[in-house]
C-alpha cells in the first residue's frame, strides 16, 4: 500500500496551511498536529479567562474572549489547526432550551421529552442568538493570518443524536435510557427533534464557514451507545444530509466526522457520510483502520488521553506508535477524545517535541 514518500513539511502545501493538505489527501511527515479540547481547563491562563467572563456561556458568547482562549494554545504550542471556542450545547441554547453549565457539574437543559415538547423550540432565532458566536470566527480568522498564518481555523457543532442525547436527557447520563427510549418507541416523534436538529446544523456550520471557518468538525460523542442497527437512522443519514447539503452551499469546505466508538462501523460511516476526514477514538486498532477505511479520507487520532496526562515515557511510546501506524495514509496527529483537565501542560509541550522530533 505503499505510495509516494511523504511531503516534509517545508515543502508541496498547496495553500502553505498542513492541516488543509492532509485533508485534500496528501501525507505530511511529521503530520501536523491539534488536540481536542486544546483550550481548556489545564491551562492556567485559560482558568483566568474563565473567571473574568463568568459563566461558562457568556465566555462562549464573549467574541474578544473566546478568541483569546482560542489562540492561548497555539501561543504555547503552535498547534496546526485552531477550532472555535464555543461548545455544542450552543445550538440548543440558540434554537430557545434552557441551558445553564453548573461550575463543576457539567451542563444542565431543561429537558425535551416528547414530540409536543418540541414546540418550545424556535429555529427562526437561531442566527440572532449565535450570532456571537460567528463573531469570533471572524475575529479568529483575522488573529491567525496576523498572528499564526499556517494554522488552520476549524468550525464545529455536535452531531443532531449527540446533541438530542443532551436535550432529551437534561444534561450528561450514564445510559441514555430517555433519548434511546423515545428513539425506539417513537422513531417519527424522535425523527422530528433530528430533523429539526440537522436543518439547524447545516445553517449553523455554513453561517461559520461564512465567517471564515475552513473546515468544520462534527461531534457525534455518543454515536457508540447505539445498538448497530440503528446507527444508520440517527447517525449516519443526519451526517450524510449535513455533509451533502453544506457541500451544496460550500463545495470546498472538508467536514471530519467523529463517530466515537462506533468500531467496526467506521469505514462504512466513512464511506456512507462522504465526511474527508474520520476522527477516531482510542479504541480504534490503527492497522485495521489504515486498510478499511477508504483512501480518500484522512486519519485524525487516536492518542489516549491518559496518555497525555501520563507523560514521559509512555507518551513518547505512545506517538511514535501512532505515527508508525498511520505512516502511509494522511494523518493528522489528535487524541482520541478530549484532554482532560489534570494533564500538567509541559506534557503537551512533550508531546508536541517528540512528534515534531526536536
Ligand atoms: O468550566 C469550563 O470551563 C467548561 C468546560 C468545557 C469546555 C472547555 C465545556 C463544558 N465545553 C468546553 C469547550 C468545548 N466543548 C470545545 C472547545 C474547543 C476545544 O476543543 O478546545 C468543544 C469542541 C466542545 C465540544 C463538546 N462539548 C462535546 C464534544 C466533544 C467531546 O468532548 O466529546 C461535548 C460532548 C460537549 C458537552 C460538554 N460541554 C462541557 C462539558 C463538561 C461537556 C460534557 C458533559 C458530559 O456529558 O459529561
Amino acid at each position: 500500500m505503499s505510495g509516494p514518500p511523504a511531503i516534509g513539511r517545508e515543502s508541496g502545501m498547496s495553500d502553505g496551511k498542513p492541516f488543509l493538505s492532509v485533508l485534500a489527501g496528501e501525507r505530511i511527515d511529521p503530520p501536523p498536529v491539534w488536540l481536542m479540547r486544546q483550550a481548556g481547563r489545564y491551562l492556567p491562563e485559560y482558568r483566568a479567562t474563565r473567571a473574568e467572563a463568568g459563566s461558562f456561556l457568556q465566555l462562549c458568547f464573549s467574541p474578544e474572549r473566546a478568541c483569546e482562549v482560542t489562540l492561548q494554545p497555539l501561543r504555547r504550542y503552535g498547534f496546526d489547526a485552531a477550532i472555535l471556542f464555543s461548545d455544542i450545547l450552543v445550538v440548543p441554547y440558540a434554537l430557545g432550551q434552557t441551558v445553564e453549565f453548573a461550575e463543576g457539574e457539567g451542563p444542565r437543559l431543561d429537558p425535551i421529552r416528547d414530540l409536543g415538547g418540541l414546540a418550545i423550540l424556535d429555529p427562526g432565532g437561531l442566527h440572532e442568538k449565535a450570532a456571537p458566536v460567528y463573531e469570533t470566527v471572524r475575529l479568529l480568522r483575522r488573529a491567525l493570518a496576523e498572528h499564526h498564518p499556517d494554522t488552520a481555523l476549524i468550525g464545529f457543532a455536535g452531531a443532531p443524536w449527540t446533541v438530542a442525547c443532551y436535550m432529551v436527557e437534561g444534561g450528561g447520563s450514564k445510559d441514555f435510557a430517555k433519548v434511546k427510549t423515545w428513539a425506539f418507541t417513537d422513531p417519527d416523534g424522535f425523527g422530528e427533534l433530528i430533523d429539526l436538529l440537522t436543518a439547524a446544523t447545516v445553517d449553523y456550520l455554513s453561517a461559520q464557514v461564512e465567517a471564515g471557518a475552513e473546515v468544520v468538525q462534527v461531534f457525534d460523542t455518543w454515536a457508540g451507545v447505539l445498538p448497530a442497527r440503528e446507527v444508520e437512522t440517527w447517525v449516519v443519514a443526519p451526517t450524510r444530509r449535513i455533509v451533502q447539503e453544506l457541500a451544496q452551499r460550500h463545495p470546498n469546505v472538508p467536514v471530519i466526522g467523529f463517530p466515537r466508538a462506533i468500531g467496526a462501523l467506521l469505514p462504512w460511516y466513512a464511506a456512507e457520510t462522504g465526511v474527508r476526514g474520520l476522527s477516531l477514538d482510542p479504541g480504534v486498532p490503527l492497522d485495521w483502520a489504515a486498510r478499511e477505511v477508504p483512501r480518500h479520507v484522512a486519519l485524525q487520532g487516536n492518542l489516549d488521553p491518559l496518555l497525555l496526562l501520563a507523560g514521559g515515557d509512555a507518551l513518547r511510546r505512545g506517538v511514535a506508535s501512532i505515527r508508525q501506524a498511520l505512516s502511509e495514509r494522511p494523518h493528522i496527529f489528535n487524541l482520541g477524545h478530549g484532554i482532560v483537565k489534570e494533564t500538567p501542560p509541559e506534557n503537551v509541550d512533550l508531546l508536541v517535541r517528540s512528534l515534531r522530533g526536536d
